[in-house]
């Protein structure tokens, strides 16, 4: 077959994959970005669902990269909405001019090396062939939703939404009966603009969730400047891996009065930046009953009901070890008249039938159903690809008890292949828009080394990587992420390995800089 042969395979146009295409076309390697999604954005291109706003400020949540981008953008509130970020996703394509560089509504279907040429012979379901020297996967790590898998789903005659591929066209929920199911983000972000607009809303939760108030507001034009004048120092935190805010020593041994009036913070409306100023919040179980304590009782301040109030609030896992959510009026909407709470510990979802859900207790009669059930997080995009490295080894196989990789980055047996954000990097844990940046700019610097020394093959030493498995291992055991349920540690989707995901370590960013300074110790380079 006759294969188009070009540098590099990009796949995403998210924030990761368009940084990581636009260095490569400027350092004048031939690119070709491949998108399932109709234009840029990334997980922001297909999470519409009403209420979607990301959970860290959007002055933050900004590509480091580039003066030119940051002073041309305008955020306008504290936490942007979808819409706000899409356009900023947009507004960087049309400065980077990136979209020439991508097939967009084309999905890669299959990647495999080929020994002989050090290449990557990439199928598309275009039915496009291509030939790259690199692959890089900036597939995100939330872009696979979590299908509903309930028996009857056909038979159901409404309209069923899933939450993280809303539909373009806005949704209609007046005087409509809706079913929300699921008590995450996306559920706890849509709630209460489905519950304002709808005739009644049901919510079925099979696990409360902490939420943290967003407190939302307009940036005032002080407040950019302020973040203006303090940006060489965010921008020197960001290079260096230094944490960029205030935060108490890690050996911080508070009374235990000073420790309740210090998890307080978590109702300030910093959200996760406040998670991060208690210290050792997911290690230490007092610190973590603490701020558990503190979030219940804003809860039951703020639901009327008791009864409804104490089925909102999280008992079965440490706060933190599932990603708090952040929110605006989620709580508070349970108050209302037209939502009702379907605890669905108390009869789980037996059957989707035509008229609406049916539990072990009850039927809810309904027009519309919102799957707000979650991701195949961090490996989901990856071997969903059939993707085969050395020896035709696939990659689900080698990731068959869990992902093996070297700094979430790259693969043993899987020559030139990037993965951005992947599993055993911080990724989902810190701001990803960051953590791409980051990841972009190793890979960079790798395929940079390789041209000036006319290599054509890198790969991760074996042991470098079991090692570096080990210790993402290891410091999860050191906290308390392994006692939830979470997509963290894959124990939601039925079958998946339970093994945490992301790295927790704080000196990421450390080791990725000592690794380039050190001319990559752990890669083995050829050609
Ligand atoms: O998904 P989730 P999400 N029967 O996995 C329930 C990011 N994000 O899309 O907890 C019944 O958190 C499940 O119940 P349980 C953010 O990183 C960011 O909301 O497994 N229920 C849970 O309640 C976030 O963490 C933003 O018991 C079922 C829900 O579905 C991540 O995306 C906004 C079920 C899934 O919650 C995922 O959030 C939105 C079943 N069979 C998302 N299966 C921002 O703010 C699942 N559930 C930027």
């Amino acid at each position: 077959m006759q294969r188009r042969e070009v540098d590099a395979v990009v796949v995403g146009a998210g924030f990761a994959g368009m940084y990581m295409s636009h260095l490569l076309r400027l350092e004048g390697y031939d690119v070709q970005g491949i998108e399932a999604a109709a234009d840029v954005g990334g997980t922001w291109f297909w999470n519409r669902y009403p209420g979607a706003r990301c959970d860290i400020p959007s002055l933050l949540y900004q590509y480091s990269w580039s003066e030119e981008i940051r002073t041309s953008w305008k955020w306008s509130e504290k936490y942007a909405t979808q819409p706000e970020i899409l356009a900023y996703a947009n507004h960087c394509a049309d400065l980077l001019d990136i979209r020439p560089l991508y097939r967009f509504e084309t999905r890669v279907t299959a990647a495999h090396w080929d020994e002989a040429a050090d290449r990557w012979l990439v199928d598309t379901d275009k039915g496009e062939a291509l030939s790259a020297r690199f692959l890089i996967m900036a597939t995100g790590a939330l872009s696979v939703p979590k299908e509903p898998d309930f028996p009857g789903l056909d038979r159901f005659k409404g309209p069923q939404l899933v939450t993280g591929r809303w539909p373009h066209d806005p949704v209609d929920f007046k005087g409509k009966r809706v079913a929300v199911v699921g008590t995450g983000s996306s559920a706890i972000q849509s709630l209460p603009h489905i519950a304002a607009e709808a005739l009644q809303v049901h919510v079925f939760q099979r696990t409360p969730n902490f939420s943290l108030p967003a407190l939302n507001a307009p940036i005032s034009d002080e407040e950019r400047a302020a973040f203006e004048a303090a940006w060489p120092f965010y921008k020197q935190a960001i290079d260096t891996g230094e944490p960029g805010v205030e935060l108490l020593p890690e050996d911080w041994d508070p009374s235990d009065e000073e420790l309740a009036e210090h998890v307080k913070i978590l109702w300030n409306g910093g959200g996760l930046v406040s998670t991060v100023q208690i210290p050792r919040l997911t290690k230490d179980e007092r610190i973590n009953d603490a701020a558990c304590d503190f979030v219940r009782s804003q809860i039951r301040e703020l639901v009327n009901d008791p009864v409804l109030a104490e089925k909102l609030c999280p008992t079965s896992f440490p706060i933190s070890t599932k990603r708090a959510c952040v929110d605006t009026d989620y709580y508070v909407t349970y108050n209302r008249d037209n939502v009702t709470l379907v605890d669905l510990n108390e009869g789980a979802i037996e059957e989707v039938t035509a008229r609406g859900i049916r539990t072990a207790d009850a039927e809810y009669d309904v027009d519309i159903i919102v799957w707000a059930l979650g991701f195949d997080a961090m490996t989901g995009a990856l071997t969903r690809v059939d993707i085969r490295g050395e020896g035709g080894t696939p990659l689900r196989q080698a990731w068959y008890a869990g992902p093996a990789m070297w700094m979430g980055m790259m693969v043993a047996g899987f020559p030139n292949l990037f993965t951005i954000t992947g599993p055993g990097s911080p990724s989902v844990l810190m701001n990803v828009i960051l953590a791409g940046e980051h990841n972009v700019e190793f890979a960079n610097a790798v395929i940079e080394r390789m041209r000036a020394r006319g290599e054509t093959r890198v790969a991760v030493d074996a042991a470098a990587q079991e090692a570096w498995v080990d210790h993402v291992r290891r410091e999860a055991e050191g906290t308390l992420f392994p006692r939830a349920n979470s997509w963290y540690m894959g124990a939601n989707i039925p079958g998946k390995p339970r093994v945490m995901l992301p790295y927790v370590g704080m000196d990421y960013k450390l080791r990725l800089n000592a690794a380039v300074a050190a001319d990559f110790p752990d890669l083995r380079f050829e050609g």
